[in-house]
């Protein structure tokens, strides 16, 4: 077994939800100061991209619900970081800086959350619910876990055509009580799949608090019952979590095959922007935003580093100009057309000649104008059986 950390909580009773982890030292070597700043850049355009998105969705141009990480950035883009070009990984709703630092964009972000026409699934999904293999982040499904037997799979393909890829797959603390999250380790774990799976304990699932969602101690114990490595890191912390990551990420690649990496952090908004979070102890938000916010952290750690603030001061002007740049040309794209529903779904549509109701005339046409398949919805003749 690898280290396994534990953070709080006596038997039975896990509170490190409901406490930041100290701050621990990091050991990081590997990146430079180039790299380190680039963390910068990816956690603060996650939070200004949200909070664009937050602006947008107050002035109703956001169609279906917002998902923020906020307070989670470090989780998203610190593990993400750890892998290569030709890795892969299967994001969930709050890993935005994941697909950022995959190579999603600004602009096909705004787009996808306002259901724009030529947005990457043309209104057909919403939200940051699609994906691009080339560049190494597929699409989610919605239902809880499911992507773990789907990145078995996609890793099982890697190890058997001989391919030196890693892949990634995030689940939350809530996703950890379904079947198809032991299903899908299982056989990534006896299979030696080159799978990093990072269960995300951000306290809740909807208002469903960690301590009534399992007894484990910490969701990383759960490695034990697949015979993998399973690590506990601090999820607030860039470095710590890029380290924890990148040594999952180094022992697939080796051949070792699966890992469990929790990562330690909190949901500081909502499920989604509409929901108030009456179920949350009071202060506990208000703590974990003064006591342990990642950007916070990582800008005072980066200080200490001897990175002047007027360096990150034009990073995040650099971030405002990009964001405000891709709004404008977000904003311009128009609305699908109602045909694009049909495309690129199961199969094409028939190619058959336009049919009466896109054309307008139903009163003219003849039945045989449709596929026979289809039927027909004209009315028995009066008098008719
Ligand atoms: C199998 C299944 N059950 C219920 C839902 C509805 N649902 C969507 S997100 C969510 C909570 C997820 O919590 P968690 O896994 O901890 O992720 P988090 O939102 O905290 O990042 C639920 C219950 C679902 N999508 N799939
Ligand atoms: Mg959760």
């Amino acid at each position: 077994m690898a280290r396994s950390t534990t953070q709080g909580g006596g038997r039975g009773t896990r509170t490190s939800a409901a406490a930041p982890p100290a701050v621990a030292a990091a050991t990081d070597v590997a990146l430079s100061r180039a790299q380190r700043l680039e963390l910068y850049y990816w956690m603060r355009l996650t939070r200004s991209l949200e909070e664009r998105l937050v602006n947008l969705y107050r002035q109703t141009k956001v169609v279906g619900g917002l998902f923020r990480s906020l307070g989670q950035e470090a989780d998203a883009v610190g593990s993400a970081y750890a892998l290569r070009q030709g890795d892969i990984l299967s994001p969930l709703i709050r890993n935005l800086g994941s697909m950022l630092v995959k190579g999603a964009t600004p602009v096909e972000i705004l787009k996808q959350y306002m259901a724009k026409g030529d947005s990457p699934t043309r209104g057909r999904e919403l939200n940051i619910h699609f994906g691009d293999t080339e560049r190494g982040f597929i699409g989610q499904i919605s239902p809880l876990g499911d992507m773990v037997p789907v990145m078995a799979g996609v890793t099982l393909s890697f190890r058997m055509r001989g391919e030196d890829r890693v892949g990634l797959v995030y689940v939350g603390d809530g996703a950890t009580s379904t079947g198809a999250f032991h299903e899908g380790i299982n056989f990534a774990a006896v299979q030696r799949c080159p799978l990093v799976v990072i269960i995300e304990n951000n306290g809740y699932a909807y208002s469903t608090p960690t301590v009534k969602q399992s007894l484990v101690k910490q969701f990383a114990d759960k490695a034990i019952g697949y015979g993998i490595p399973g690590e506990t890191a601090d999820g607030n912390d860039v470095i710590a979590t890029y380290e924890a990551t990148k040594r999952a990420v180094d022992r697939a690649r080796r051949g070792e095959g699966t890992s469990i990496v929790e990562l330690m952090t909190f949901r500081r908004k909502g499920h989604a922007e509409h929901d108030n979070q009456s179920y949350v102890p009071p202060g506990q938000i208000e703590r974990w935003a003064a006591e342990n916010d990642p950007l916070d952290r990582y800008v005072a750690r980066l200080g200490q580093e001897g990175v002047a603030a007027e360096e990150l001061a034009a990073i995040d002007a650099r971030i405002q100009r990009e964001i405000d740049e891709a709004t404008d040309i977000a904003e311009q794209s128009g609305v699908p057309e109602p045909l694009d529903a049909l495309v690129g779904v199961y199969a094409d549509p028939p190619s058959e000649e336009p049919l009466w109701f896109r054309e307008g005339k139903r009163a003219v046409v003849e039945k045989s104008e449709r596929p026979s398949s289809w039927g027909t919805f004209d009315a028995p003749a009066k008098g008719a059986d």
